[in-house]
């Protein structure tokens, strides 16, 4: 993002008097952290911020949050607002509040390959590794233009929570050195960063723990390995197990050898005959085949619903568009 970008950005939070700061459904670590640091320096340029999120926090990432409460349900007086998304990259991403926010997004900051523009003003850069990279440039300018007078620790640490969300705690095929750079300066700057990895990758609740156990024991492989996949069905939400005990089954599809490409697919646990995918590659372009549903992401990391009658034929339905992307990869 250019100075001059980054300028417009700040424009705009400054001359709301009321922001409302908007992340993605099912909301994750850099949607969280980058919504939370932003909400800190708009207040710090005056204007009253409000955090929305279309589903609740999970247990793990509110500690990103500290005291700030988030709404989950946009606000009566939604006009008075001026409305800005963070890492959010389609209005399908804003879930059960796409309707109700629909054409009224003033700002949308984001990071992602691929995605639908709905906002009046967009400011996507793909290259940042998250969209909490953005929200520090934002940061330093704020503080380089005088616009900032003070440093803002709460920011910081939720900025630096997003960036290590995001990059897998600095080990994704997104981090670049600028990644690091601003890492660095974080940590210079007095962030906990130990602190927060490991919240973030060293804390696990008993229930997820159990879900993992679940996940290892569902995997399956397909197309001689390349495609690992672990299909979570309703009846696994079970034994205080809860849906989002199942997040960090991905890693365990991915970290399988040989796998070029990993999925898990969840049931919906409020909506019949929905399923939900994450993809993950090493290198084949899984955003073209979560694009191919409705969905989006990065070219290493996507994401799409499934309307089916079945896990098993969503999971057909998902394996049998990886495979043809491994085939047509092969030809390219
Ligand atoms: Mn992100």
């Amino acid at each position: 993002m250019t100075s001059s970008d980054l300028s417009r950005i700040l424009r705009i939070a400054e001359d709301s008097k009321t922001a409302l700061i908007i992340g993605h459904a099912h909301p994750d670590g850099d949607c969280v952290g980058s919504a939370m640091a932003l909400c800190e320096i708009a207040e710090a340029l005056g204007c009253k911020a409000t955090l929305l999120l279309p589903d609740p926090v999970p247990l793990r990432l509110a500690f990103l949050l500290g005291e700030r409460q988030a709404l989950n349900e946009v606000p009566e007086d939604l006009d008075a607002y001026t409305i800005i998304t963070v890492d959010v990259a389609s209005p399908t991403q804003l879930g059960d509040l796409k309707d109700a926010l629909a054409d009224k997004v003033a700002l949308r900051i984001d990071h992602h390959d691929v995605g639908t523009p709905y906002a009046k003003a967009e400011f996507v850069d793909p290259r940042a590794a998250a969209t909490g990279e953005i929200i520090f440039d934002l940061y330093e300018h704020a503080i380089a233009t005088g616009k900032l007078k003070a440093p803002l620790p709460r920011a910081l640490y939720a900025m630096f929570g997003a960036i290590s969300s995001d990059t897998g705690c600095f080990k994704y095929a997104n981090v670049t050195g600028g990644t690091h750079l601003r890492a660095a300066k974080l940590i210079d700057a007095g962030v906990a960063a130990a602190e927060i990895n490991r919240l973030l990758f060293e804390t696990k609740d008993a229930s997820q723990l159990r879900a993992e156990g679940v996940a290892q024991r569902k995997l399956q492989l397909f197309a001689d390995g390349k495609i690992s996949c672990i299909a979570i069905d309703r009846g696994d939400y079970t034994d205080g197990i809860s849906i989002g005990d199942f997040d960090t089954a991905i890693d365990i599809a991915r970290s399988v050898r040989g796998s070029l490409c990993a999925a898990v697919i969840k049931a919906s646990l409020t909506k019949e005959n929905t399923y939900r995918a994450s993809l993950r590659s090493i290198g084949l372009n899984v955003a073209a085949v979560a694009e191919r549903f409705g969905g989006g992401g990065h070219v290493r990391a996507a994401g799409c619903s499934l309307e089916c009658a079945s896990i098993e034929e969503a999971l057909r339905t998902i394996v049998a568009a990886l495979t043809e992307a491994i085939v047509a990869e092969k030809k390219a």
